[in-house]
């Protein structure tokens, strides 16, 4: 009997992991039966922009974390699907920074010519999984929101993509509950408007903070001050921008921090990062991890040790997005299917163990691209994932952090070349700080004709 196979998730990871089957299943391979769980109303994962903010039309969590001027904070290129590139989908060179709408319609392309959507039930989210040692089964309690129906259903193998950019980790400070302004998580975060002509302050010194800030930046907020725990980011900052040691204590609209500054503000926007959160997981199953390149626990980055019946797909810090998600996937998919068989538990153990003390050793980003590099060529060479040089798309990321080095305003007016395909990216017709229009119509609007690769 086919093996039956659930996936939690249609974000980018478990949109690869049905792509994985799917490319399986047209080359004439038996694949098993998949179910795959979505807990929004449409796929897409982040990507699929919602308004809401807290519960959700069904009064669940709402997963969204993405704001509407959200263009891609690294370029496209290092991106780009191998099976599915962006010329196939558009049909002509494009910028190398798209808004989301646009990443969004990308990512759809590729699953809805492949025909996955049938195996996906929307608006169901996964309340419990269980494992029963007896049967060897997973049972998965699943609720359909828009019926009102909870039910179990039966699966041999489980993978888990749900993300792990959603749950907001929210630290206090002290006199935080006393501020007057408007306190936020970037979770919550949706437009920068609100913040035009404000003073604000935002709380943490990675993606969130700089992206967030710099949106608020550009839409108008009279200054944005950044107030990192560790180290600065020490970007060159425009007028109007700054860093300053952690924030101590607020007192009213004052906050103090550890250099002994204060600033008076008008909002806080918490970019303060997320947890790994599974709540349909009991312990012998759930990832617990911080955000980092190998969170311990999985082999390959993906196979659950304690059961590697369950797999987890996209639970990394992410240098490399939708193609790390795709060679996962089809890894994951040939474990499955029986073509790639999994080690002893030993020696997965001691494979973990090296690539965990591998991070450890990670100096800086530069290396933290070596490292992510060197994970996905090792997954590569285990699958039939169309060959591309992810080596190359690693000089291309360093080359993406330089600019942000050199200019943090105008790195996304650069442009790359195509590792799948060979085709330059044309340059957008207006430098993105003066760009005010974030939708995909205008920005497809008036690309013009331009291969140079
Ligand atoms: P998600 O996109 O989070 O998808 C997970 C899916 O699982 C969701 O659809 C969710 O509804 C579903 N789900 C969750 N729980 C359940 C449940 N219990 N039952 C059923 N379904 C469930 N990456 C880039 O490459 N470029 C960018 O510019 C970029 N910008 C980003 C900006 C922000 C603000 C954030 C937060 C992330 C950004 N990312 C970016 C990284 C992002 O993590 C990936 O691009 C990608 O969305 C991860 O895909 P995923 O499928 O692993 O997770
Ligand atoms: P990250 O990259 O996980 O970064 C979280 C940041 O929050 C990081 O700078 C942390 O500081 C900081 N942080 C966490 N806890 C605290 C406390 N208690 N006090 C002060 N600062 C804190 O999350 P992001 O949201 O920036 O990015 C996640 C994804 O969203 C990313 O993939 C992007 O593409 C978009 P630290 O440096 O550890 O001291």
């Amino acid at each position: 009997m086919a093996l039956r196979v659930a996936i939690i998730g249609a974000g980018p990871s478990g949109l690869a992991q049905l792509r994985a089957f799917e490319s399986a299943a047209r080359k004439g391979a038996e694949i098993p039966e998949i179910v795959c769980f979505e807990k929004q109303e449409d796929w897409g994962g982040l990507w699929n922009y919602t308004w809401r903010t807290g519960l959700g039309r069904y009064g669940e969590p709402v997963h969204g974390s993405m704001y509407r001027h959200l263009w891609s904070n690294g370029p496209k290129e290092a991106l780009e699907f191998a099976d599915y590139s962006f010329d196939e989908h558009f049909g002509r060179p494009i910028p190398s920074y798209p808004p989301r709408e646009v990443l969004y319609d990308y990512i759809r392309g590729r699953v809805e010519k492949c025909d996955v959507r049938k195996y996906i039930q929307f608006n169901t989210i996964v309340r419990w999984l269980s494992w029963s040692e007896e049967t060897r089964k997973f049972t998965v309690v699943v609720d359909d929101l828009a019926k009102r129906e909870v039910r179990e259903e039966s699966f041999d193998r489980v993978v888990n993509a749900t993300g792990h950019f959603s749950t907001p980790n929210v630290p206090f400070f002290e006199g935080i509950d006393s501020f007057p302004g408007r306190v936020l998580h970037a979770h919550d975060f949706r437009g920068a408007e609100e913040f035009a002509g404000k003073n604000l302050l935002l709380i943490g010194s990675s993606y969130s903070a700089e992206d967030i800030g710099v949106q608020c930046h550009k839409l108008g907020a009279k200054s944005v001050t950044i107030s990192y725990r560790s180290a600065p980011m020490g970007f060159r900052w425009p007028m109007g921008m700054k860093e300053v040691p952690l924030v101590k204590r607020f007192e009213g609209n004052r906050a103090h921090f550890a250099d002994g500054t204060s600033a008076t503000l008008d909002a806080v926007i918490l970019c303060t990062g997320y947890q790994h959160k599974y709540r349909f997981l009991p312990n012998a199953l759930r990832l617990e991890s911080h955000n980092r390149l190998y969170p311990p626990g999985l082999y390959k980055g993906v196979f659950w040790q304690g059961q590697p019946e369950l797999a987890y797909l996209g639970m990394q810090d992410q240098y490399y997005t939708f193609n790390m998600f795709d060679a996962q996937a089809w890894l994951v998919r040939d474990v499955i299917m029986g073509r790639t068989a999994l080690p002893s538990a030993e020696e997965r153990e001691a494979d973990i163990a090296a690539w965990v003390e591998r991070e450890e050793g990670i100096q800086d980003s530069f290396g933290a691209v070596d490292f992510q590099t060197a994970y996905i060529r090792d997954l590569l060479d285990r699958t039939d994932y169309p060959g591309f040089s992810v080596e190359k798309v690693a000089e291309l990321l360093k080359q993406w952090l330089r600019d942000k080095q050199e200019d943090i305003l105008g790195y996304r007016d650069r442009t790359f070349t195509s590792i799948v395909t060979g085709t330059r990216a044309t340059p957008h017709r207006r430098k993105w700080m003066d760009e005010l229009d974030d939708s995909a119509e205008s920005f497809l609007a008036e690309a013009p004709e331009r291969r140079t690769g």
